[in-house]
């Protein structure tokens, strides 16, 4: 069991009263169950990643992603990706416009998934198609994926324990002073919070981490109450509309500088979870 997760569960008996704090550490005790290569089998597979497909989610997602670091021009020097899970997709475009990158996640499971791959194993799941696919937004060839990976594997300099509940949701002393110049954090939020002001509140944490002048990158379902971590572990999480994602970004001091909503195809709802939608949000720290 993991460090944070006696905290938590101390922190439950003696802040239990107050208003959240239960739901989270609730939410905390399912997230022990997580099974990375399950999960990357329900949303990392066809239909939900299918190449050949411009509806499906995993291309609709990474075609966000590569917009926002070209069109945007978003680059700089440290980028940190909050909650990545046992997955990597999310700073396929991103190694290429910074120097370095932050992964992290709540479980030790998921950051020994991360790390097999970036220490050049084979992991749970193979990158390759992923690369490739992004190679060829890049409009490079695919074989250029070899290059990518190597670049994807230079650039990430650390994979650290995350947790967006605590105040200061990083180990001290692992970012530059002022902050990080881009966050990029996907389905990490609503799928770790069980109500709306949980949600918003851990989305003030990531704020400071984030330098002035920094870019939010935020990714998240629409309409979602549970999806399964594990065969038959429903997590329960906030369901939320385009407004609320909206309100609670300003409520936090972002501007949003553009939202994007992709609607889910019927034969993308697979039981694995009940999403409607899914947001790429892009907001700027002022
Ligand atoms: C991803 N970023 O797949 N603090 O994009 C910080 C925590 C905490 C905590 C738990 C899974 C949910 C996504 C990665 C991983 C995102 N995680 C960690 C899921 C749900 C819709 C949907 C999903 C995925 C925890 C793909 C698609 C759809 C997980 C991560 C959440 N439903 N992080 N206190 N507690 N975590 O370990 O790795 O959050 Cl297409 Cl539609």
């Amino acid at each position: 069991m993991e460090g944070e997760m006696g905290e938590e569960q101390g922190m439950k008996g003696s802040h239990g009263g107050e208003s959240g704090m239960e739901g989270v550490a609730a939410m905390e005790a399912c997230y022990q169950g997580f099974n990375p290569a399950a999960y990357l089998q329900y949303n990392y597979t066809a239909p939900r990643a299918d190449f050949h497909r411009r509806d499906s989610i995993v291309p609709w997602k990474l075609s966000c992603l590569h917009k926002a670091f070209t069109e945007e021009g978003l680059r700089g020097e440290v980028l940190v990706d909050v909650g990545s899970g046992p997955t990597l997709y999310q700073v396929m475009s991103a190694c290429e416009h910074f120097d370095r990158i932050i992964l992290s996640d709540f479980l030790e499971v998921n950051r020994n998934e991360l790390l097999k791959w970036l220490q050049g194993g084979e992991g749970s799941l193979d990158w390759t198609p992923y690369l490739q696919h992004v190679c060829e937004l890049e409009g490079r060839s695919p074989t250029a994926w070899r290059e990518k990976a190597e670049r994807l594997r230079s650039v990430v300099t650390d994979v650290l324990p995350v947790d967006v509940h605590q105040p200061h949701p990083l180990p001290p002393g692992t970012l530059p002073h002022s902050g990080a110049d881009c966050l990029v954090s996907s389905f990490c939020l609503e799928s770790v919070s069980p109500d709306l002001a949980s949600f918003t509140r851990a989305l003030g944490h990531l704020s400071r981490l984030l330098r002035r002048g920094g870019h939010l990158l935020l990714i998240g379902a629409l309409g979602e109450s549970f999806y399964l971590g594990a065969p038959g572990l429903r997590i329960p999480v906030v369901s939320l509309e385009e407004s609320q994602v909206c309100s609670s970004l300003r409520v936090c001091g972002y501007n949003l500088l553009r939202l994007s909503v992709y609607h889910l195809p019927p034969d993308m709802k697979l039981g694995v979870d009940d999403v409607t939608g899914v947001f790429f949000a892009e907001a700027r720290k002022p």
